[in-house]
């Protein structure tokens, strides 16, 4: 359905969804078959989330395709990636080929944006408001904004009078940018920059790149399926599904159930070789399972990443602004990419790294970057500046509570939420993959669905119960604020500035907004909260 399909009277529903990315679709799906009224509000003219909105050049999923699709059997069967790292061409055509399967269009409403919600104490109902205007009437209302959907753009001098192209990764042009014999300049190298840069390069006359903080990439070892390969590869999926819920990522791969203090330098030393080759996140989701936890530990894995790193630049100069010999913060706990050639690229002679590190950018012009120590002429200017990660997609909608107060009202100075699930004065809205809960820690798809199957579940028992009303309770939520908190500083998350404490946005507290005890544990918590009668949470 499209915005304009939409109806003027308000539609009563059950549920009613935002977003229609994997977390948004699997709820419509599986609300659907409870033989609930279920309707998915999406801003962008198609399905898939994150992958409408990020068709940059290099775009592509850094998660092993075998995981980044849904468990369901019907479709898995007919389904092939014909990448382990399937670019966002690929995911569009599974999202299509999902749609079809799971008739989801009927049920969504395209190039719809949701701008306000209320909450009715009378009705114990949702009204919700697309494009200003009432639209539906909800009992609940499962908010699948995902943690990447707010992009955000720095505020530089001068910025907004660059003539030549500039477009953030997340808001990139969907008919495409030339950038073939451009000047290009890309702002930011987390795992969008990256990704822009390998291809950038191949294609751009120069490409400037200004780092301010290096990424710690590893290795992605893309593979190209053949149809024997999909087939012994499906073969592994039923195990492989069945994992993603035993692990502390929420990945098909465990950590290794040591600590890398418990043994001798040579032992660490072959397990990180044995991930490094193995490639993909291993050498950070597989690896001992103190890495993020013992200083030790943490210092031999970045070692070993500079030195792989180093051997494969050959400007001294530019191997110490990418893999510094002093770490910056330790490793793995601001997000480490998945690359494929990106420090082969930098050796390209058309290739300027800038470190802002070193020389800070001071303004833009209508056709330059300057920084203290240069200026750089552009055609084009990539912001691959990143998101107002995980509470952005909330915050910048006007969803009001009992207290009349928006999230970004309630959530200015901390978040706090019920096992990042739900949160006080917000009876009846849940989220998937949103604040507290495994966001950013987990694969996306898994939480879709094991997150997702909670807030399924919970729905399911209020509507069997003939109860009306769910909400956080504000006790368990400040003990669960806490919880995040005290798993925080165990860990070495403090010592970077990152989007998964909201370093990354100038003004926004400081505060861990991922659930970094470990998706299995997460899960289990979760699970023991239902057995208890949603222990944490008011049911009426
Ligand atoms: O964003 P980021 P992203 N001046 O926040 C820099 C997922 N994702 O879009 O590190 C100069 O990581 C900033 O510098 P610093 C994935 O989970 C997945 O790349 O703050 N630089 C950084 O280098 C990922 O983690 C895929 O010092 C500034 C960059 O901009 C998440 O999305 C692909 C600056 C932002 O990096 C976000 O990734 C893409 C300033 N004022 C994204 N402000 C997959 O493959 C910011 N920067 C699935």
């Amino acid at each position: 359905m499209t915005g304009q399909e939409q109806r003027r009277t308000p539609i009563e529903l059950d549920v009613a969804i935002m977003g229609a990315g994997f977390s948004g679709l699997y709820q419509l799906k599986m609300l659907r078959e409870l033989g609930l009224r279920v309707k998915v509000f999406e801003a962008a003219g198609s399905l898939g989330g994150t992958w409408h909105w990020n068709c940059y050049p290099g775009a592509r999923v850094d998660t092993p395709s075998n995981i980044y699709q849904y468990s369901d059997e019907s479709l898995w069967r007919d389904w092939k990636f014909l990448d382990l790292y399937p670019s966002y061409k690929e995911i569009r055509e599974y999202f299509e080929f999902v749609d079809k399967k799971w008739s989801l269009s009927k049920d969504i409403y395209l190039n719809t944006k949701i701008t306000h919600a209320e909450f009715n104490q009378e009705s114990n109902a949702w009204i919700i408001s697309t494009d200003g205007t009432p639209a539906a009437i909800a009992r609940f209302f499962v908010t699948c904004t995902g943690f990447a959907s707010r992009p955000y753009i720095p505020n530089i001098p001068g910025l907004q009078d660059f003539k030549g192209k500039m477009h953030h990764t997340a808001r990139w042009p969907q008919e495409g940018v030339k950038l073939e014999g451009k000047r290009v300049g890309v702002l930011g190298t987390g795992a969008s920059g990256v990704q822009v840069i390998q291809e950038v390069g191949k294609i751009a006359s120069h490409v400037t790149i200004f780092q301010r903080t290096p990424n710690t990439a590893l290795p992605m070892r893309q593979k190209h399926f053949d149809d024997e390969e999909v087939r012994k590869f499906k073969e592994e999926f039923p195990a492989r599904f069945e994992l993603r819920g035993q692990t502390p990522s929420g990945f098909d791969m465990d950590v290794q159930h040591k600590r890398g203090t418990d043994v001798t330098e040579e032992e660490r030393r072959q397990v990180y070789e044995k991930l490094w080759e193995l490639g993909g996140f291993r050498f950070w989701l597989a690896n001992f399972d103190d890495l993020i936890e013992s200083e030790e530990t943490n210092r031999s894995a970045y070692t070993f990443w500079r030195d792989k790193v180093r051997a494969r630049v050959a400007d001294p100069k530019m191997a110490e602004i990418l893999a510094p010999t002093e770490p910056l913060h330790p490793f793995g706990v601001k997000r480490p990419s998945l690359e494929q050639n990106f420090y082969e690229v930098l050796n390209q002679p058309n290739i300027a790294l800038v470190d802002l590190k070193t020389s800070p950018i001071k303004w833009v012009t209508p056709s330059t970057v300057v920084t203290t120590e240069g200026e750089y002429e552009l055609d084009v200017l990539v912001l691959a500046t990143g998101f107002d990660s995980i509470t952005g997609g909330l915050t910048a909608v006007d969803i009001r509570g009992t207290d009349g107060q928006t999230f970004a009202e309630k959530w200015a100075s901390c978040v706090r939420t019920h096992l990042g699930m739900a949160s006080t004065c917000f009876p009846n809205l849940f989220f998937v993959f949103g604040p507290q809960g495994p966001s950013g820690f987990a694969n996306g798809p898994t939480c879709a669905e094991l997150q997702g199957n909670w807030v399924i579940d919970c729905i399911a028992f209020m509507v069997k119960n003939n109860l009306t009303r769910v909400e956080a309770k504000a006790d368990a939520q400040d003990r669960w604020t806490d919880h995040l908190d005290v798993l925080f500083h165990k860990s070495l998350f403090p010592q970077a500035e990152s989007w998964y404490n909201g370093a990354n946005i100038p003004g926004k507290p400081r505060q861990i907004l991922g659930y970094p005890g470990g998706f299995s544990s997460y899960l289990e918590i979760c699970a023991d909260s239902a057995r208890r009668g949603y222990d944490g949470f008011t049911l009426s």
